[in-house]
């Protein structure tokens, strides 16, 4: 078979090709929404390269519905995936970080078919600092069983729902992973012609990992296994690294390609957890079981968990599945 990472092989030709092979009747509307986010990534990403040029570095003084600073190239990032995605004619809703509202495009009606919940930049407090930083995404279809005007039953879907999940990471190229529950697939920006080019297809998780990924600032604050498994991970017998950038699509990247898990557990502080269900921890989970890997939020898996709010938070275990087997072994005996 022709190695295909050796030919001007896109995201686009390879969506285009997916549909064909497991969609035949698809009329195409989907790969020109995900279209949709390519583009919007490649422009965000420019911008990433270009922040410290252009006097977009910094916060942009205001708050945003998460109680955290909004950096200007939040608002960006914000403004151009609504731009990209707003017009492309089959997108109803779309849910950001953000914003503490959704933004209704037009009626879930006739074309009108898809959500699309996104955070625009995530690990926002790693931009000025030159520190990988990435965009999440998770598609969803309307819900066919209710009135058209019930957006938030048509948003609050369990995970296992979505119809396709990705993320990119402006790191040290700027790469894209997506699934559309077919495996995982991942694509290199080549700048030089401003395409996402395929790097690998069908990725698949280690199923072991000797990576732990964690805030253990937060160590004393954690429920008592969870301060359990952090001991044992430091023992020789044990024998692991830890790794921690701080930026969830950055350290999830990491996980996806090398094994290991990362940790977001509850807090005194915060016994939810701090990350977001519906646009950071429902898609990576969705990508993570796409690869053979797991996610759960230490009692239930990710993607079984029914939404109540638009921005809900999880705690969120996520790796390898033999990692978050151990971690969950040593949580609950
Ligand atoms: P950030 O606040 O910088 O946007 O979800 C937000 C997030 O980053 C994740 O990307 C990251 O994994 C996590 O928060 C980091 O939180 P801590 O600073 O509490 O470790």
């Amino acid at each position: 078979m022709v190695d295909r990472r050796n030919k001007l092989f896109t995201v686009q030709q390879h969506i285009i090709e997916r549909q064909r092979v497991h969609h035949p009747y698809a009329s195409g509307e989907f790969s020109w929404l995900l279209s949709g986010i390519t583009l919007a990534t490649k422009v965000i990403s420019d911008h990433v390269r270009r922040a410290g040029l252009c006097d977009i570095l910094g916060a942009a003084d205001s708050i945003n519905v998460q109680g955290e600073e909004v950096q200007k190239l939040d608002i960006i990032a914000n403004e151009t995936i609504m731009a990209c995605l707003g017009y492309r004619g089959n997108v109803g809703i779309m849910v950001s970080e953000e914003d503490d509202e959704p933004t209704i495009i037009q009626e879930l009606e006739g074309a009108a078919k898809y959500i699309v919940l996104f955070d625009p930049l995530d690990g926002s407090s790693n931009i000025d600092v030159n520190v990988s930083i990435g965009t999440i995404f998770s598609i969803q279809q309307r819900r066919e069983d209710i009135d058209s005007g019930k957006v938030m039953d048509h948003i609050l879907q369990p995970g296992y729902k979505q119809v396709a999940a990705g993320y990119v990471v402006y790191g040290s190229s700027t790469v894209m992973a997506y699934t559309t529950g077919d495996g995982v697939h991942m694509f290199t920006l080549d700048p030089s012609i401003g395409a996402f080019r395929l790097s690998q297809e069908s990725v698949r998780m280690p199923t072991d990992g000797k990576t732990y990924s964690v805030n253990e600032a937060y160590r004393a604050q954690f429920p008592d296994g969870i301060q359990e498994y952090l001991d044992w991970a430091k023992t020789d017998e044990a024998g692991y690294s830890l790794r921690y950038i701080g930026s969830l699509v950055a350290d999830f990247h990491r996980t996806l390609l090398r094994g290991g898990v990362f940790l977001y557990p509850p807090t005194k502080k915060t016994p939810n957890g701090k990350l977001r269900l519906l646009y950071e921890a429902n898609p990576m989970a969705f990508l993570a079981e796409q690869a053979g890997g797991a996610a759960t939020d230490g009692t239930h898996r990710i993607l079984d968990k029914v939404p109540t709010a638009l921005h809900e938070r999880t705690p969120l275990i996520i790796g390898s599945r033999g990692e978050v087997d151990r971690v969950l072994s040593h949580w609950h005996g």
